[in-house]
């Protein structure tokens, strides 16, 4: 237990050992990070609303931000643990093909390993680039609290996570999400808002060979939990912190992948929207 609580209490400290070593000898204000605190901020919405094309926009535009996309590919090829760097990787499977042939048997073991593969990304050491930025942005697509309060969530109410598995989820996620709130908190969330049905034409349009059963019922779904979550604010949170966190809600419905006065425009509210964080 003792090992346990030393192991956590170094996990939760801004830089991890390996990262402070190799910080030893580098100038002052790399090691110390003497600057402001890096705000964070989510870009949440619904399956193929366009939050990685939104994300690539801002990562042109605001090219010293530092950008985290959802480890998709990470879950559609888990990995054999323990394989050395120069072995050939063993692919175990496609975790996001297996939870949408059968929801009941991976669900529970998909939220798992989203929310771990998240959490890692989370709780990195900054990057130079973060540290070295006069006002540091971090920006995630999607997060640890979307993967509670959206998916998990409307899996155990659409059935595809028993009562065991969903209370066994909200027991180690509560235990990770405190232990860990100061590195995971969030200071805006900007919610891409579509119909539906807007959603489904772009996952078509997208093809992604493992989505390709989604229904539009899955897809209302989903967007009835972002909209009680981050619109209608009806959501039941477990934490503080999530309660009162600015979101900016961007209607996308009309296409904004090509269309650069829609894209200025976005951009706008956006810029607002960080200025007052
Ligand atoms: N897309 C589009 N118009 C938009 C935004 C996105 O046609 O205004 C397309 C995009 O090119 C992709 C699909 O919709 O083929 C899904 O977008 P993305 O992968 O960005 O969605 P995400 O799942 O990340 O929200
Ligand atoms: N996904 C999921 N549960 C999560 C996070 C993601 O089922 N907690 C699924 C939904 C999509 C894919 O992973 O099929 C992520 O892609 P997108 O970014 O297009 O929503
Ligand atoms: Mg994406």
């Amino acid at each position: 237990m003792a090992a346990v609580q030393r192991w956590l209490r170094r996990l939760r400290t801004p830089l991890s050992s390996k990262a402070q070593k190799s910080l030893q000898g580098a100038p002052f204000s790399r090691a110390l990070h003497a600057g402001p605190e890096p705000r964070r901020l989510s870009i949440e919405g619904n399956i193929a609303v366009g939050k990685s094309t939104f994300v690539k926009l801002l990562m042109k535009t605001y090219p010293e931000w530092h950008v985290a996309a959802e480890p998709v590919a990470t879950w559609q090829n888990i990995q054999a643990a323990g394989m050395k760097k120069d072995q050939t990787t063993q692919c175990l499977g496609n975790l996001l093909d297996m939870m949408y042939q059968e929801p009941a048997r991976w669900s529970y073991t998909f939220q798992t390993c989203s929310f771990m593969s998240r959490l890692k990304v989370q709780l990195e050491p900054f990057p130079e680039k973060l540290l070295q930025a006069q006002k540091p942005m971090q920006i995630f697509e999607r997060s640890v609290y979307s993967d509670r309060y959206i998916f998990a969530k409307n899996l155990f109410e659409n059935g595809s996570l028993s009562d065991v598995e969903w209370h066994i989820y909200q027991d180690w996620n509560s235990f990770l999400l405190r232990e860990f709130a100061n590195r995971l908190s969030l200071h805006g969330i900007i919610y891409l808002q579509a119909a539906p049905q807007i959603c489904l034409k772009r996952l078509y349009q997208r093809a992604r060979k493992e989505e390709k059963g989604i229904e539009l019922a899955y897809l209302e779904q989903l967007h009835d939990q972002h909209e009680a979550w981050l619109v209608h604010k009806s959501t039941k949170l477990h934490f503080e912190a999530l309660q009162n966190i600015p979101v900016l809600v961007l209607d996308v419905n009309d296409d904004f992948a090509e269309e650069v006065t829609r894209q200025e425009e976005l951009i706008r509210k956006v810029d607002t929207f960080v200025k007052n964080l």
